[in-house]
């Protein structure tokens, strides 16, 4: 039995309904947040609830807690699941009305929904480096906005599969952006490249990690983003997300990156980045 969080109770996913006149399902009007649990403890959880917020404000609705108490349901679900390794998903849409374009007058309450569950890390993927397709980025121009309108990101996901890649490279009148769901960096005479966090793509928390990490370790790191022809010169490129951290590719459209495994400076980040998580499940 699985337990979630929904309409303001902790609660067994099989006796959970859905109004068919939620905004989520007409519209995909609504936010999310994937938060990482490691050893059942949770992972940068108030970068990743204060973005709700500011998703939430972004998109005008009010979420009915506080962040505060959206991490007590955090922790509530990963011990009542007996979370070691996995994630929390949060949701939240505008609430259930008859079907108009603008929003509800007056307002309904917001649909709340979290759950957890256990995922391993992708150990392989983070060792071995993975293989993308270049796709170009058509979704809208709030990429900054972590909303549950992801009709764009699941069409490249799906074009990267079927290519038997695990992740989209978008480019965007020829800069590249990021992935259908993960933040992408290329590197080049040791220095790192990334999109800067405009409107055109999430600013991932795990992105904020690494950036601070190349400062850590002396990195040099420019918030430019390089063009969907450079993506193909660089020496090296990776990927970061929740579920990713930090995973080389070694591919782009069947094409080697540098010598076609991870390069040595995605190797730093990747211990570095080991060393910010519990001991005990590094390797695992
Ligand atoms: N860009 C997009 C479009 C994303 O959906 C995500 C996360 C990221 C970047 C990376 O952000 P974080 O580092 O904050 O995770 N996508 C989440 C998702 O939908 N599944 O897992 C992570």
């Amino acid at each position: 039995m699985t337990t979630y969080f929904m309409d303001d109770q902790f609660t067994e996913r099989e006796g959970i309904t859905i109004s068919v006149d939620d905004r989520g399902y007409y519209f995909g009007d609504g936010i999310y947040e994937v938060i990482k649990v490691y050893d059942g403890e949770l992972y940068t959880a108030k970068e990743h609830i204060e973005r709700l917020f500011q998703s939430a404000s972004k998109v005008k609705m009010t979420i009915p807690y506080t962040e505060g108490q959206l991490m007590e349901v955090a922790r509530e679900l990963i011990a009542r699941n007996g979370i070691s390794v996995g994630h929390i998903y949060l949701q939240v849409t505008r609430g259930s009305s008859p079907r108009t374009h603008q929003f509800p007058a007056p307002a309904v309450a917001p649909v709340v929904m979290a759950y957890a569950v256990n995922n391993p890390r992708p150990v392989a993927a983070i060792a071995d480096g993975v293989a993308v397709k270049s796709v170009e980025d058509i979704r809208w121009l709030r990429c900054d906005i972590k909303s549950l309108n992801l009709l764009g990101n699941v069409l490249a996901k799906q074009e990267a599969y079927e290519a038997n890649c695990v992740e989209a490279l978008l480019h965007r009148d020829g800069a590249v952006t990021e992935g259908s769901s993960s933040n992408l960096f290329g590197i080049k005479n040791g220095v790192i490249y990334t999109h800067p966090a405009t409107n055109l793509i999430l600013n991932g928390i795990t992105r904020r990690v690494v950036l601070g990490l190349c400062q850590d370790l002396g990195i040099q790191l420019e918030e430019q983003s390089f063009t969907f022809e450079e993506a193909f010169e660089m020496d090296e490129l990776f990927l970061t997300s929740t579920t990713a951290e930090v995973t080389p590719i070694i591919s782009v459209d069947g094409r080697k990156v540098g010598p076609g495994t991870p390069g040595a400076v995605t190797r730093k980040l990747q211990e570095a980045f080991a060393l910010q998580i519990p001991t005990s499940i590094v390797g695992e």
